[in-house]
């Protein structure tokens, strides 16, 4: 790996020169990864996952992480409670009902329902009395480049109430509205994706749902291929 700089040489560090030695590629800023670039950057505390505590998040936010144009895809900004609450919308992510649907998509902050942290997302009635499907979608249209390609990737479980129960679950990936992926029936977190091209400011949609056959999506993210 190439080193452009050596961190510890750098006069406007001093006093990091000591943590700084414990990294493998500390330093190489690079600024085209938005709009253009390769879709790699030195991850920042804004694309982990694990927000690290205390002075350790200078630790784990030095290296290299792909860098996902979608906010908040592991539902972790999502802390209106310490323990168990939901929500059907918050500043990252919107639920929408189908019509005539009562908290047919939801974000939950629950340690049990998640991939990862303590973030998911619900799609389904919670209630049981309806079997209408729910639509999760960023709060804002995705920073995305007219022309490129990117692959939508995440997380699906539909096993909350058992094999038989959950064989109808299904979640959509849509793109603008249009389907371009998914997976349905029975399953633990299971790794999904899908290959798009942008527009530029395109809507990401998850949508599924039927309950009882209830499916929760964590860790998303959506790549430039
Ligand atoms: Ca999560």
């Amino acid at each position: 790996m190439h080193h452009p700089h050596s961190p510890a040489l750098n006069p406007r560090w001093p006093a990091l020169a000591s943590l700084l030695a414990m990294v493998v590629v500390p330093i190489w800023e690079k600024t085209s990864n938005e709009s253009g670039g390769s879709g790699w950057a030195v991850a920042t505390t804004r694309i982990l996952v694990n927000y690290g505590q205390g002075s350790l998040v200078v630790t784990y936010s030095r290296g290299y992480a792909r860098n996902s144009v979608l906010p908040d895809g592991g539902f972790e900004g999502y802390t209106a409670c310490d323990d168990f609450c939901f929500t059907a919308s918050y500043a990252n992510w919107i639920g929408t009902n189908s019509p005539g649907g009562v908290e047919d998509a939801l974000i939950f902050y629950y340690m049990p329902y998640a991939h990862t942290g303590h973030g998911s997302a619900w799609l389904g009635f919670g209630n049981d009395d309806n079997d209408l499907p729910g639509t999760l979608t960023p709060a804002q249209p995705l920073s995305t480049g007219s022309g490129a390609v990117y692959v939508v990737q995440c997380f699906v479980s539909s096993a909350l109430s058992g094999a038989t129960l959950e064989a109808a679950a299904y979640v959509d990936i849509e793109w603008n509205g249009v389907r371009v992926g998914g997976t349905s029936g029975f399953m633990q977190y299971t790794f999904v994706e899908a290959s798009v091209v942008g527009t530029g400011g395109d809507v990401l949609s998850f949508v599924g749902g039927a309950a009882p056959a209830w499916s929760f999506i964590d860790d998303c993210k959506v790549y430039k291929a």
